[in-house]
């Protein structure tokens, strides 16, 4: 994946536990990448192996880490100049997350290795919504979901994310429920993220 990637992992962990934290991190992980370089292509068996160490050293699943930066990747890429990105995808959660897969074309035609996601969303009612997530990748439906609670953070939505299609039970897919209603997250930090994908 993109250095992008691992650079919001080291942000995280930096956030988390401090410059030590992040260090011993990639200690465990045994990667010895001084700076990761955001347009560099590494391979994603290392941004795994961050996952892992990350979920030793903080003592938290590997589920509970990639769940924790799927909310901290909206936040990071917002802030750190992707906010145009984001906000030309949308001024909703539904609208937002329908125009993902366009989001990716458009980052795909800078960065030629992207093996960008595909998500199908089906709007159940005003606050209801069924999204299909197709991946490349294995194991990251966690991701998912921190993803798109981290999106309603962006909108002032508390989404509820149930997993109901799983593809490490067999399905050929993932696919998550979402409930969303106005959010009661202190109004300083929807603003803070809302304003930084506005920037
Ligand atoms: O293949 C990749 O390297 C890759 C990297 C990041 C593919 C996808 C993504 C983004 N995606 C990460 C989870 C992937 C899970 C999977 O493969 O099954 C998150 C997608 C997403 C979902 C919900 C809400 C928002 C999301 O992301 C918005 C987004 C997507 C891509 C970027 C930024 C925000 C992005 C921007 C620049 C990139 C790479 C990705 O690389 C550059 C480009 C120019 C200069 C420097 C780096």
């Amino acid at each position: 994946m993109y250095g992008l990637v691992n650079k919001a992992i080291e942000d995280l962990a930096v956030a988390v536990g401090g410059e030590e934290t992040w260090l011993a991190i990639k200690e465990k992980a045994g990667v010895d990448v001084v700076a990761f370089l955001s347009m560099d292509a590494y391979p994603d068996e290392l941004t795994y192996s961050l996952v892992g160490a990350a979920s030793e050293v903080l003592g938290m699943t590997p589920d509970e880490i990639l769940e924790a930066f799927g909310k901290h990747w909206v936040l990071y890429t917002a802030r750190g100049g992707y906010g145009p990105l984001l906000k030309s995808a949308g001024n909703s959660l539904p609208e937002f997350l329908s125009n993902l897969d366009a989001l990716h074309v458009r980052v795909g035609l800078t960065m030629p290795k992207l093996r960008p996601p595909s998500f199908r969303v089906q709007k159940i009612s005003e606050s209801e919504l069924i999204v299909s997530y197709y991946s490349q990748r294995l194991g990251l439906a966690s991701m998912v979901v921190g993803l798109l609670k981290g999106v309603g953070d962006m909108f002032g939505q508390d989404v509820t994310v149930a997993h109901t299609l799983n593809r490490d039970s067999g399905a050929d897919h993932d696919e998550f429920a979402l409930t969303f209603v106005p959010s009661n997250l202190p109004a300083s930090e929807t603003a803070e993220i809302h304003a930084a994908a506005q920037a």
